[in-house]
């Protein structure tokens, strides 16, 4: 049995994802999670709410709420509807917890131990009016790129440019709108990646296995102008992990905290402590996922998420786990996205642009985004939302080739045999054409599923879907039932088998639609089909199973038009 350490980007605490941010990271960890499970596998399945920094605080203000209060609130809300969504994370952590707070202090400590931290003094914008220094979106101003007029201190959302505070033309406090700013000195502590640029090249180069998209990102901040820069890790704000040396204070760095981009990824470790605590476990339970020297290193580490996150993960989450010269599990895979856009344009949080999740739940069950988003990932380039697009996704392949093939089988046999499987004769050329093909596709798709080729893996089960309908077709037992019952018995067994056979194989793509088809089933047996033949006989005759409801509505043209029109505008 292998072992498998599985973490999606932590989302921001700061209101509800939409499904942009779901399918690049969250949903497709989820994906492969479910599947290493069905596959016997030991995965460890982590997520966690991302609290601090300027975006917790900012919309916690919006929400006219003490930060901490407001943080609570939204993590349970984002767990709500992140169980809603079936994301079976054996975790749903918090960036602000106990564990991350000293394990934060932790990495920091043995950085400066090891020289790796340097400390500088640097000018900031401090508002008078406000009584504080403006870090990042806490200034906002015009774009000295593209001229947009609501750039903010980190980055110009118009232009995508990364910014300094200090860039910004005209700029005001996001908080009071003040322009009565100056420019102060304060001190901050810098990671000196710099000092490690060539291990962390070296750790890239071995890497050989990665796709393109992630180590050319990686390759271009190693390498392009001044090389890898060293970056700022702390800030003066008032929420977020205190600055400390391990359990120490910090001279000269009172009143300040790390930067969100420091303790965020620290998390994913952080919350493996998390879920040890909450199941009253041990440490060397939580540690055997992630110090080799504690039984991590028969660890695979796959890592989820969207491109612009992929730096973070290749450079500075890296340099702080080597910088610390303890041996921490390192990530071994690193599967990220490109965009989903939304109907001619860009989703946008802060446009209130799009579906968000809580909202596609109103409409419809999880498992038909599911499916839309995961049959449509934007992998190798950006990918987009259209309604048209969705209607006939889910009509076609849940309702007509999956849905229609349960109703089907199970109808026919409750009225020609009743409710439990018939024995029937022989499976003839026909179910053994039928078993051959399947056995081929069902390789095909674990292979892709190994690989994380989500759209791959999607249509390959949508074939092994269509097959088991083409057979019914062609085989047609309600025609031969007249002449050859035995026989027509024979292919119904087969068809409730084969039932069984695609709850097992979908339950990662559609784990609600999977479980009632195994419920109607009556089985729990949801092994994998190891081998296709004998995972097609176990279902034995006399086994009692019912007809299910309607798996699978289809989506009307009025209904389409309708949410269309409802989700043309912006998020009040
Ligand atoms: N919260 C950004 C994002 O949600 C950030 C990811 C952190 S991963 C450690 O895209
Ligand atoms: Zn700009």
């Amino acid at each position: 049995m292998a072992r498998i350490l599985i973490t999606s980007a932590i989302p921001y605490i700061n209101g509800i994802k939409h499904l942009g941010n779901l399918v690049g990271s969250q949903l497709p960890a989820d994906l492969y999670a479910r599947y290493q499970r069905g596959r016997g596998n030991e995965v460890m399945f982590l997520c966690a709410t991302d609290e601090h920094g300027t975006p917790a605080e900012l919309a916690a203000a919006k929400a006219g709420k003490p930060v901490a209060e407001y943080c609570a609130e939204m993590h349970e809300v984002q767990a709500d509807i992140a169980r809603r969504f079936g994301l079976s994370f054996d975790h749903f952590g918090r960036s602000s917890s106990a564990q991350n707070h000293k394990l934060t202090q932790h990495f920091a400590g043995k950085l400066a131990e090891n020289d790796l931290i340097r400390e500088v003094s640097e000018r900031q914008v401090y508002s008078n009016a406000d009584g504080r220094f403006l870090p990042d979106r806490y200034i906002e101003g015009t774009c000295p790129n593209c001229g947009y007029d609501k750039a903010r201190g980190d980055q110009c959302e118009n232009c995508t440019k990364q910014l300094d505070p200090t860039d910004l033309i005209e700029p005001r406090s996001a908080i009071s709108g003040s322009t009565d700013l100056e420019v102060r000195e304060t001190k901050h502590l810098y990671l000196r990646q710099s000092a490690l640029k060539d291990q962390l090249d070296a750790w890239i180069d071995s890497k050989s296995d990665w796709p393109v998209l992630t180590t050319s990102i990686a390759k271009k901040w190693l390498h392009d102008g001044d090389g890898l820069q060293d970056r700022g890790i702390t800030r003066d704000l008032d929420w977020g992990i205190p600055v400390k040396k391990g359990e120490q204070d910090w001279p000269g760095m009172e009143g300040k905290v790390f930067y969100v981009w420091f303790d965020a990824p620290i998390e994913y470790i952080a919350c493996a402590g998390e879920w040890a605590e909450a199941h009253g476990k041990s440490d060397a339970e939580w540690e055997r996922w992630w110090r080799t020297d504690k039984g991590a290193d028969d660890v695979r580490y796959v890592q989820f998420m969207g491109k612009d996150n992929v730096p973070f993960h290749t450079l500075s989450f890296p340099a702080t786990l080597i910088g610390s010269g303890e041996p921490w599990k390192m990530v071994d895979h690193l599967k990220s996205f490109n965009y989903l856009n939304y109907d001619g344009g860009q989703f946008s949080t802060s446009q209130g642009r799009g579906v968000f999740m809580d909202q596609a739940l109103e409409i419809l069950p999880a498992d038909y985004w599911r499916w839309w988003l995961l049959s449509h990932a934007p992998e190798n380039s950006d990918s987009e939302f259209t309604w048209e697009n969705f209607q006939a996704s889910v009509n076609k392949d849940l309702a007509d080739v999956l849905g229609n093939f349960v109703s089907r089988i199970t109808k026919f046999c409750r009225s020609k045999f009743g409710e439990t499987v018939p024995e029937g004769g022989a499976y003839g050329p026909q179910e053994e054409a039928l078993i051959a093909e399947l056995t081929t596709r069902v390789r095909a798709y674990e292979a892709h599923m190994e690989a994380m080729e989500v759209r791959k893996s999607a249509q390959e089960l949508r074939a092994i879907w269509a097959a088991g309908n083409e057979y019914l077709q062609s085989a047609a037992p309600w025609t031969l039932f007249k002449t050859d019952p035995v026989q027509a018995a024979a292919q119904v067994r087969l068809g409730l088998n084969l039932i069984r056979l695609y709850a097992v194989l979908s339950a990662p793509f559609i784990p609600a639609s999977s479980a009632r088809m195994l419920e109607a089933m009556q089985t729990t047996d949801d092994s994998w089909p190891e081998d296709v033949a004998g995972a097609l006989g176990v279902l034995a005759p006399g086994h009692a199973f019912t007809v299910p409801e309607v798996l699978f509505a289809k989506i009307s043209d009025e209904d389409r038009e309708g949410w269309q029109q409802r989700f043309s505008g912006v998020r009040s």
